[in-house]
């Protein structure tokens, strides 16, 4: 092991032990596969295990914001749990508790300006990266219905918008534009197929962002970052806890049921670089739309369920222009893995969209199956 590791190891003992947490710490090992934060999973001498976290502050620069954006959020969750009359044993399953350091903090400061939280690490879970039956897709439905609906009531004003304009389409186009014309990389070139699919496509794209100009879609309290992974389910499979909430802040619905759908839908991975193996599996759609109306019909407006199928197009449509633009401006924002990992994300975001637009009628009739249940 390099002294840099061993160095890093020891800070990360010192860090966990900020930490209000029982029991004396044993361990800290890198745990999950986010591009953004580093996660470690810190094993103590009790019984309870924790998720230590150093938030990106590059990327989430108000961290007082974001953790009071989380504190909202879980004591909205708890409290809709206990009005139901569930014990907090069952509670603290169900949703994430945040653990503070000795002084009482939300998170803690290193000494090179890093930002550190902890949680609760739910054990005997499991999250899949990549869909696997239609019980997985139906309860992961659920979960994030279930999610939205308990935060139908909370004014979706209290909570800051962390990271603005995350998922607006208008704002990520102009991103890459600025890319392409700065061209740092030398990059622009060899891309530039992938780029005439994206701007041919621009128009449609837009269908969410004006109806909510248009006051169509009201503003709830979304997730935003609704990949399968961030669903934790038992070892039954059943839905347990909706994880990773750092985005949580107002937006439109669809947006967390297009970005739930871009990764269900996909037979590959998020980076698959084998473009074949990147085709729909439509069962998997369907339960997942089954799951979430389940829970969402009750509070949705008329043009929200409408705008669910433009959502389905937007999320990996955005998420393609995103890995791109980081592509062109030299790997910045997302961890990468091999040079041309952004490159390898990028074409397998655009190919799901062209699968999508093969299937288009099929999964228009299946959602409008679903909302009419
Ligand atoms: C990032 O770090 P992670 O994996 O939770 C990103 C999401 C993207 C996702 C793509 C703050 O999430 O928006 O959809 O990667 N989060 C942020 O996998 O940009
Ligand atoms: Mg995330």
């Amino acid at each position: 092991m390099s002294d840099l590791n061993s160095v890093n190891i020891d800070r990360n003992l010192l860090i966990a032990n900020q930490f209000a947490i029982d029991g004396e710490v044993i361990d800290v090992v890198p745990f999950g596969s986010g591009h953004i934060n580093d996660t470690f999973k810190v094993t103590t001498s009790g019984t309870t295990k924790y998720l230590l976290q150093r938030i990106n502050h590059h990327i989430f620069q108000n961290v007082d914001g974001l953790m009071e954006n989380i504190r909202i959020v879980i004591e909205q969750l708890k409290d809709d749990f206990r009005n139901k009359g569930l014990r907090e044993e069952v509670i603290n399953q169900k949703v994430l508790t945040l653990i503070r350091t000795k002084s009482g903090l939300a998170y803690y400061r290193d000494e090179d300006g890093g930002y550190w939280r902890t949680f609760i690490l739910l054990d005997n879970t499991k999250s899949y990266d990549v869909v696997e039956t239609t019980t997985q897709a139906f309860e992961g439905g659920m979960a994030f219905g279930h999610f939205q609906k308990q935060l139908s009531n909370l004014d979706a004003q209290k909570l800051v918008e962390i990271l603005p304009n995350f998922h607006n389409v208008d704002f990520r186009l102009s991103n890459l534009r600025k890319a392409i014309l700065e061209d740092n990389t030398n990059r622009v070139g060899e891309v530039q197929d992938l780029l005439d699919y994206i701007f041919a496509l621009e128009g449609r794209m837009r269908t969410i962002l004006e109806w909510g100009k248009e006051g169509k879609l009201p503003l709830r309290i979304t997730h935003n970052d609704t990949k399968f992974n961030n669903v934790l389910l038992d070892q039954d499979d059943k839905a347990q806890c909706v994880i990773d909430l750092d985005t949580v802040m107002p937006g439109y619905i669809a947006y967390d049921f297009g970005d739930a759908i871009r990764t269900i839908i996909n037979s590959g991975a998020e980076d698959e670089a084998d473009l074949d193996l990147v085709v729909l599996n439509i069962p998997l759609f369907e339960a997942y739309a089954k799951g979430y109306l389940s829970e969402a019909r009750e509070f949705l407006n008329e043009y929200e369920k409408e705008s669910l199928l433009p959502g389905v197009f937007l999320l990996p449509y955005m998420q393609g222009v995103r890995f791109l633009t980081d592509y062109l401006e030299s790997d910045h924002y997302y961890k990468i893995h091999y040079p041309t990992h952004n490159l390898v994300r990028t074409k397998a975001q655009l190919k799901l969209v062209k699968e999508l637009e093969k299937h288009e009628d099929q999964l228009k009739d299946i959602l409008a199956r679903a909302i009419g249940q």
